[in-house]
């Protein structure tokens, strides 16, 4: 797909279920409306553009039928709807399992009911990848692709692979949890990646925003900004942007004959009566129990109140293949049954209860009759229920109740919030808001209204594709610095095809994880070993080039046949010819490091956790193991301190990851480049691989065509990355292998090519 501004750029939304369901009726099919909060705020946008919706028809059963097939063409044809086939299996643990038993509850706070099945996350991904499938199908070169929701979060990163140029952006409906409760997720790290593939994010509230940075902070360490983040080269953007609604297609309806006759209906049946109203998707989320629990309190401590109001609960069944939701359906029941047999009179029954998709217009005349909107989930996203009730009362002086743990707390200033596990209190707040003067109503109802008019789902749409305009564009103008993810096939014929081959490796984060301390990350008993077999080769020269001190590479690699050691970046490196270590400068003296000690260990007293490294060229600060948040903050201050001290030395402070280190100028990876091409002619496959800021001298100084390979996804010069330390080892393991193939033309090549 090209990078280029093409004036025919749809807009493709991808979401996991279509507006439309697909339903076996008798031995044919039928189609239904989807349920939810995010068909109702979509199909506006739709209607509006001439773009095209990529889901999931929520059907498995039948595939070679073809009256089946009929009615999706169908579908694809009028409404430019176009299905993703999902095979059972895999849309249970996809649906059922990773998204809704596992995501949904914890991103929800409810850690305790999160189920997880390994066999469930693959699915996930698989699902996923039919995503991203159906989408290469369909996808023309400047498409901006929408994508929505918890069951699409690798969505981004899949498509990204495939499409380096595509223009993703990712819309969460749900709230992003505090990184505290996010840590908790199986498979946190993929996920924040797949999310991580997308050019913009947008979140309901800045408290989600800001719940994601601080996650993608602590769970991949990755600094951002409050409005974006930098990954694998390229600048993801992060947005706060609430979902609105049409207030017009609740307006218009109020004046619509059967509306106006429903709502006289109930107007003449709850006369002399406070109507309240609550309508949900029957989830746990949405605090129905907790709710029908405070309105018996209600009851039982406002005696004066009985008789004279009735809460209409709306719930629309949803997720009934999920165990969880079953057993709700059967308390709510059962609650339901106690208070109406606890309080009921012949002529007045405390709760009606409809279980069951109710009609727009009945919807609005519920909403207009309404004096009370109970809008207490113990967490939603955002809750567009709130804003409904808001638009249906346009001219009215309803009292909007709404949970602080709803997004949409956060712009509905005007409404009484509450805390929903707070029977009492809000028992007392709706009490007391029914009894208020009408006008103190009306001004906070019209205040309200003003706002979901201002904020509605257009501007909203809007603002997003806008955005991911804009955010699709800068990367594009910054094109070609931005690095692919490595295809490996291609990677392996280069270096087979090559006769003579230099492979440059980082070793702390490259070839294996970061440990808390330095000492403790010692390399897995088949590294040594593997990085011989490379360096047998006599078509091969293998450097390890690291930050490590010349002590800790001799015992580690000490042994290794054939390979050039470059300790502390550069500064002192060991030929596999002569195995003796030579220092790059004469008449070095470490009379610095007893000013510089000082300085280090005063950090290290203000930042529990962190530690000082001494190592014969230099000094590192080490903050691995101290609070993320405080630690970032520290290590900006202390290279600010340090610059200032040493501006006229040949020293500097440079961040690495999870370090600040003081090195001399000299000292670095792009020097070992020089002093290997002395020792060597240039060869026609070079590999460079590294996952930190001091790697970054070397891809700078290498040819077009070398394999610069960053390990991880942060901003990089690299052409190409892996996203860990596990893929670069599996590709080492490739070429070592592809050698042990081609080792009986390998023994017949000359020995020249080795030094
Ligand atoms: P939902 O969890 O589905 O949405 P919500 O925002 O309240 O929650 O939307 C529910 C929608 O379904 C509303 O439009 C409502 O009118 C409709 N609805 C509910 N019960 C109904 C019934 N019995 N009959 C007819 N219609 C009914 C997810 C997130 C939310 C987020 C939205 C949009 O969980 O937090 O606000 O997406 O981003």
């Amino acid at each position: 797909m090209s990078a280029n501004e093409n004036n025919e750029s749809r807009l493709v939304v991808v979401s996991n279920r279509l507006p439309f369901t697909l339903k076996r009726a008798g031995d044919g099919w039928r189609t239904e409306r989807s349920a939810g909060g995010l068909a109702t705020a979509m199909e506006p946008i739709l209607k509006a553009s001439r773009g095209l919706w990529v889901g999931w028809s929520g059907d498995s059963s039948g595939t070679d039928d073809p009256k089946r097939q009929a009615v999706l063409a169908r579908w694809e044809e009028r409404h430019g709807y176009h299905s993703v086939e999902l095979p059972a299996e895999m849309a249970r643990g996809f649906y059922e399992g990773y998204s809704n038993q596992t995501i949904w509850p914890l991103f929800h706070y409810f850690p305790a009911i999160l189920k997880f099945a390994p066999e469930d996350w693959r699915a996930y991904c698989e699902a996923n990848l039919r995503f991203r499938d159906a989408l290469l199908k369909v996808l023309r070169p400047g498409d901006l692709v929408w994508i929505h929701d918890y069951q699409l979060m690798m969505l981004p990163r899949f498509l990204r692979a495939d499409l380096p140029e595509a223009r993703i952006g990712f819309f969460l409906h749900i709230p992003f949890p505090s990184a505290s409760v996010f840590r908790l997720l199986p498979r946190r790290e993929e996920l924040l990646q797949g999310l991580l593939g997308a050019d913009y994010l947008a979140f309901h509230t800045y408290g989600y925003l800001q719940n994601f940075r601080a996650s993608t902070l602590r769970v991949l360490g990755l600094d951002s900004h409050m409005d974006r983040i930098e990954v694998g080269g390229r600048t993801a953007r992060l947005e706060a942007l609430p979902i609105g609604i049409a207030p017009d297609e609740f307006t218009k309806l109020l004046d619509d004959k059967e509306t106006k006759r429903r709502l006289a209906e109930m107007r003449e049946r709850f006369k002399d009566r406070h109507l309240l109203l609550s309508v949900d998707r029957l989830d746990y989320t949405k605090g129905i129990p907790e709710r029908l629990h405070t309105f018996r309190r209600l009851l039982s401590t406002h005696p004066n109140l009985r008789g004279r109001v009735v809460l209409v609960q709306v719930a629309v069944p949803s997720r009934e293949q999920v165990p969880m939701y079953n057993r709700l359906r059967h308390d709510v029941d059962k609650l339901v049954g106690r208070i109406n047999g606890e309080f009921s009179t012949p002529d007045w029954t405390p709760v009606v209860y409809i279980r069951r998709n109710i009609p727009r217009p009945e919807l609005v005349a519920l909403y207009a009759a309404a004096d009370l909107a109970w809008v207490t989930p113990l967490r939603d996203g955002l809750n567009l229920v709130a804003k409904e009730y808001v638009a249906c009362q346009k001219d009215g002086a309803g009292v909007l109740v709404l949970s602080e743990f709803a997004g949409a707390a956060a712009e509905m200033g005007e409404a009484f919030l509450v805390n929903p596990y707070d029977e009492e209190k809000t028992a007392e707040t709706i009490a007391r808001s029914l009894s208020l003067p009408e006008s103190e109503r009306r001004e906070r109802m019209s205040a309200l209204y003003r706002r979901v008019e201002r904020n509605n789902v257009f501007d909203w749409s809007r603002r997003f594709v806008e955005n991911l305009r804009a955010a699709a564009e800068s990367r594009a103008e910054r094109g070609g610095e931005s690095p692919r993810e490595l295809p490996v096939e291609q990677f392996v014929n280069s270096y087979r095809e090559a006769r003579a081959r230099r492979l440059m490796l980082d070793y702390d984060g490259t070839l294996v994880a970061y440990a808390n301390r330095p000492r403790e990350a010692v390399p897995p008993p088949d590294l040594a070993p593997l990085l011989a077999r490379l360096a047998s080769n006599p078509a091969n020269v293998v450097a390890l080039v690291s930050g490590r001190s010349r002590r800790d590479l001799e015992e580690w690699f000490g042994d290794a046949e054939g390979l050039w050691l470059a300790a502390e970046h550069g500064a002192i490196m060991r030929s596999p010819k002569t195995r003796t270590w030579e220092l790059y400068r004469a008449n070095y003296s470490d009379s610095w490091k007893s000013q510089i000690v000082p300085v280090l260990e005063h950090f290290v007293n203000r930042t529990p956790g962190s530690l000082i490294e001494e190592k014969e060229f230099s000094l590192v600060w080490h903050y691995r193991m101290s609070d993320p948040v405080f630690g970032e903050w520290l290590a900006n201050e202390l290279v600010a301190t340090l610059e200032g001290m040493l501006s006229e030395t040949e020293l500097r402070a440079y961040r690495g990851n999870k370090t600040v280190e003081v090195k001399l100028l000299w000292a670095n990876k792009g020097e070992v480049l020089a002093r290997l091409a002395r020792a060597d002619a240039d060869p026609a496959f070079c590999l460079a691989a590294g996952d930190d800021r001091t790697d970054e001298d070397l891809f700078a100084q290498l040819p077009e065509d070398a394999w610069t390979v960053h390990v991880g996804t942060t901003r990089t010069r690299a052409r190409f990355f892996v996203p860990s330390h596990a893929e670069m080892l599996a590709l080492l393991r490739q070429l070592a292998d592809a050698d042990t193939r081609e080792a009986a033309a390998a023994s017949g090549a000359s020995d020249g090519a080795k030094i």
